[in-house]
């Protein structure tokens, strides 16, 4: 209680506490290069193994010898690559054609440097080191023009130089501010911009782990209360290849089902049948596209997970068919609690087949969350994953194509807001405690839910939603940020926020629009509105007690407005929908910080309150209340205005004026983008798409993919998609578009793409594969 007070800053308080004594590595002893890279240090062993020519693992263990193969994050095994080791006097020397490894041996050092000889990651008079007490730490250099971003999700600005982290998957209510750093997703990974290129590091250990880059101007380190000194470095050099490396390493997301892109509407709760078929009718009713409805905990029979409440949900499957020929989706949420009473179907299967967390003694840990005293799964063990992925037949059966996984921390009532550290699991064959496992409880619930659903739904693609993971939780689910609040500050964080998201892999995330708990305003919920709608994810939710946010709550000047932007994300998703394809096979974010395709350009670097779609378009919402205008940074290159025309030249900063109902968008000239008529849902098919060339003369080639299938089989891995790659060149006399490859057998129900010139100037001519025409066929 009184470290909310002043009390906290007590000047007696923390005398008691010591200087920290970290154990270093110490002296190379002996070394081993029969099969991969083995140092025997003082004080330590020491594993090197490179996964490419670009990618090294360095594993130091203080006691044992590295242990490599307890990963849950990595799904690859090391490539063969071809290493050159050589010794020179007081080093040894480890290259690929990417990466050089300069090992000093005493005392051992490990410096990484990529082919040009540019320093990655480099060690100082403090390297590797530990403490008696478990703790493993690592000392890099760091520079003054170094910037960080990544590190999944976390609050605060875009840029993390300066600031320090704490990974540890945290229930947080209190309200998010710049220094709640510990948050419900634990992605221990960054990414370094050190003059103009880009490097990753990924610090695979799932304890409680620390990075700090602000407490030294030398040097920055990260940390974890136990386990081994376990990280992977990738050489870039470019931010885009950093992510590619990073989720070959960990994983990219399935290509998700056309209609889990469209606008959510949630709330805590819809409380019965009754309230949900009128709001799915309002929609109808009102022509506001919607995809999908979320039920909150009030679905279920006394917070029984796998129930239905029989009074409030009399006829879920009627309600769900019914719903699904409006073409509207039904999501339930399925927290990992299950609830203490002996005459409940699943806790009984739990304890006969002994399927929850235990204390090493054998005694159930409980703790308290929704349905009162509860046990908890324990997803580390195959067997328990099976059978929890099993259990969603409840919902498949009655046509759920959707889960919501929350409280997957996982969240308890208590003080420690989590189960208690000494409890075990099992981890398939490798027992061993909560402390260490903690951080994967989300990932591991996260992959039963998915792959039981993937099993039942009998080719669709399934949609997982999830509040808790780690990293490689892109393989399995889509990542809402959690209990935000409707304050403007809260908009405001949301940007970075989900732009380092995807810097961390994991591209298809979005905060509650209109903010969770507290009241939402007009204004407020119009502006965040705008912004959801190019959002990865986009969700309107809202807590129970706080106002009703729906687009439609505060009159019809907004409902307008609103309706607008829920119509453009349906407008947009052709668009949307080749870039989460991308996503799917290069690991590269949809929204996007600009230093990613511009990280040259210093005044990218902390770019907090402008965002990308893809390499193309730039976003510079208002995020602020009674403002109208805003500074709009536009990087090299020429810009078109999306609603006006107008077309500004890059590499300076502009006052745009933006209406209640304007979102200052820009598209860069002599690029393309892909766009559709709405529909009131992603059932419906859209009657056209059209690809808008935004005709420029800087003689530049720009290419894109245009990607489209079916939108909820996986028919797509049988070939039956439709992969179209462009090229836009532009001069002064012609603006040349030419399709390079078409591949797939998709056959979509438009049978050919119009072409549109925007901007084109007298005497352009648009050329289509070198003809005057203004459609593509895509039906041979
Ligand atoms: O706060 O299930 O973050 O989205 O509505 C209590 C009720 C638990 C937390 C989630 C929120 C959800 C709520 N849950």
């Amino acid at each position: 209680m009184l470290e909310d007070t002043s009390f906290a800053i007590h000047p007696g308080k923390d005398q008691a506490s010591k200087a920290v004594v970290y154990r270093d590595i110490g002296n190379l002893i002996a070394e081993d290069f029969s099969t991969i890279y083995k140092f025997t240090c003082e004080s330590g062993n020491v594993a090197i193994q490179f996964y490419t020519s670009s990618i090294v693992r360095i594993t130091m263990n203080p006691q044992t010898d590295p242990i490599l193969n307890q990963s849950k994050s990595i799904i690859v095994k090391p490539e063969t690559v071809k290493v050159e080791a050589s010794s020179k006097g007081e080093f040894i020397i480890l290259a690929t054609s990417q990466l050089q490894l300069k090992i000093r041996k005493a005392p051992f050092r490990v410096d990484i440097f990529d082919k040009l000889g540019k320093e990655l990651v480099s060690e100082t008079e403090r390297g590797m080191a530990y403490r008696e007490n478990g703790e493993v730490v690592a000392f890099k250099k760091m520079y003054d023009y170094d910037h960080f971003y990544g590190f999944g999700e976390k609050s605060g600005h875009l840029d993390k130089r300066d600031e320090k982290f704490e990974m540890w998957n945290s229930d947080v209510y209190a309200p998010h501010n710049p220094e709640t750093n510990a948050l419900y997703e634990s992605i221990p990974y960054f990414m370094t911009l050190r003059n103009g290129r880009a490097h990753g590091v990924f610090f695979d250990n799932t304890f409680r782990s620390k990075f700090d880059m602000a407490s030294s101007e030398e040097y920055y380190t990260f940390s974890a209360e136990g386990g081994q000194l376990d990280y992977y470095v990738m050489a870039g050099p470019e931010p885009k290849s950093v992510l590619e490396q990073y989720t070959y390493l960990t994983g990219r997301i399935p290509l998700p089902s056309k209609w889990s892109l469209g606008y959510h509407q949630s709330r805590y709760s819809y409380e019965s049948e009754t309230e949900v078929r009128e709001l799915a009718q309002y929609f109808i009713d009102k022509d506001i596209p919607v995809d999908v409805i979320h039920l909150d905990i009030h679905y279920m029979n006394g917070y029984r997970v796998f129930t239905f409440d029989k009074e409030r949900f009399p006829n879920p499957e009627k309600l769900i068919s019914d719903l699904r020929e409006m073409g509207i989706r039904v999501v339930p949420i399925v927290d990992p609690g299950v609830k203490k009473d002996a005459e409940y179907a699943i806790y009984q299967e739990g304890v006969n087949e002994d399927l929850f967390c235990k204390y090493i003694e054998g005694e159930t840990y409980f703790g308290e969350v929704w349905p009162g005293v509860s046990a908890f799964p324990d997803f580390t063990e195959e067997k328990v994953r099976n059978w929890w992925g099993e259990k969603h037949a409840f919902y498949t059966n009655i046509g759920v194509e959707g889960i919501w996984n929350d409280m997957n921390e996982p969240a308890v009532f208590n003080e420690s807001k989590t189960m208690d550290l000494e409890v075990m699991h099992r981890n398939d064959g490798k027992p061993t405690t909560h402390r260490e496992l903690h951080n994967v409880y989300g990932l591991l619930m996260g992959k039963a839910t998915y792959e039981g659903m993937k099993q039942q739904l009998d080719g669709k693609r399934p949609f997982l939603l999830t509040r808790a993971g780690y990293a490689g939780v892109q393989r399995y689910a889509s990542v809402w940020t959690g209990d935000n609040r409707s304050f403007w500050e809260h908009l405001q964080m949301s940007l970075p926020m989900v732009m380092n998201l995807g810097l961390s892999g994991v591209a298809f995330t979005g905060p509650d629009v209109g903010g969770f708990a507290h009241d939402t305003n007009a204004e407020l919920l119009t502006r965040w509105t705008q912004v959801g709608a190019f959002t990865p994810f986009f969700r309107n939710h809202s807590a129970i007690g706080f106002r009703y946010q729906e687009p439609w709550q505060f009159g019809e000047k907004y409902e307008a407005i609103m309706k607008r932007y829920i119509q453009m994300r349906y407008e947009w998703m052709p668009q949307l929908y080749s870039l989460f394809y991308e996503a799917s096979q290069k690991g590269l974010p949809v929204m996007r910080p600009l230093l990613m395709e511009y990280p040259q350009d210093e005044k990218t670097y902390n770019l907090n309150d402008q965002f990308m779609l893809g390499d193309n378009v730039i976003f510079a919402p208002i995020l602020q209340p009674a403002i109208t205008d805003r500074a709009v940074y536009l990087p090299k290159g020429n810009w078109v205005e999306f609603s006006t025309g107008e077309v500004f030249e890059g590499e300076k900063t502009y006052l745009i004026h933006a209406e209640l109902e304007d979102l200052p968008i820009f598209v860069k000239q002599g690029t393309a983008l892909m766009q559709g008529e709405w529909v009131s849902n992603t059932q419906k098919t859209p009657r056209n798409v059209n690809m808008n060339i935004y005709a420029g003369i800087a003689g530049e080639k720009y290419q894109f993919t245009y990607y489209d299938d079916d939108g909820e089989t996986f028919a797509h891995e049988e070939g039956n998609y439709l992969k179209l790659d462009i090229e836009v060149i532009s001069t002064n006399a012609k603006v040349e578009v030419n399709v390079v490859q078409k591949q797939g057998n998709f056959i979509p129900e438009y049978k050919e793409i119009t072409i549109n010139g925007i901007g084109l100037h007298d005497g352009q001519v648009l050329l289509i594969n070198g003809q005057q025409r203004n459609t593509i066929p895509v039906v041979n």
